[in-house]
């Protein structure tokens, strides 16, 4: 059975993961609205990954015998002075989420929650991965600057991204 400072915790990082998906739909419509729908697809991608580290803690929670307490998400900005500015904002917000996750490792830890330990450190790894590729888009555009070639070309380029479905997790099928 989950701990209630944990599942409170874990809840809480449902609402940030959720958030970090509506923060990145938004750029999606912003990139849509300036007709780059290379980095718009990119960053439907990252929304979507989003979605599944949130449901990564729901099914934590709800496997270990707690439950699930959506909390109110923010409304996040509309609009970002140029796509890289955008970018920036995604990796600032990347950040802060690091900063989330370590928090609640040093939280599991504490409270010696072996099974949460193990879930969390699926997310340091991935926190890693996230800040690297936020990083990449924010040196790209900052490289080509105000060449529209250079900014054609990484929109061509980010449009290749896809998003691959995880598997469910054990005991739903498949
Ligand atoms: Fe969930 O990693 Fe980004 O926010």
């Amino acid at each position: 059975m989950i701990k209630k400072k944990i599942r409170d915790a874990f809840n809480e990082q449902i609402m940030h993961e959720t958030y970090s998906a509506y923060l990145y739909l938004s750029i999606v419509a912003y990139f849509h609205s300036l007709g780059f729908d290379g980095m718009a697809q990119w960053m439907r991608v990252q929304a979507m990954e989003e979605m599944t580290h949130a449901m990564k803690f729901f099914d934590h929670i709800n496997e270990r015998g707690g439950t699930v307490e959506l909390l109110a998400i923010e409304k996040p900005l509309a609009k970002w002075k140029t796509p890289l500015d955008a970018f920036k904002a995604a990796l600032k917000h990347e950040e802060f989420i690091t900063g989330k996750i370590n928090e609640l490792a040093k939280l599991v830890q504490r409270e010696n929650d072996y099974a949460s330990q193990s879930l969390i450190q699926w997310f340091v790894d991935e926190q890693v991965e996230e800040e690297a590729n936020a990083t990449k888009n924010v040196q790209m555009l900052e490289m080509v600057g105000k060449s529209g070639n250079g900014i054609l070309m990484v929109d061509r380029e980010l449009g290749t991204r896809t998003f691959t479905m995880p598997l469910p997790v054990s005991g739903e099928g498949g």
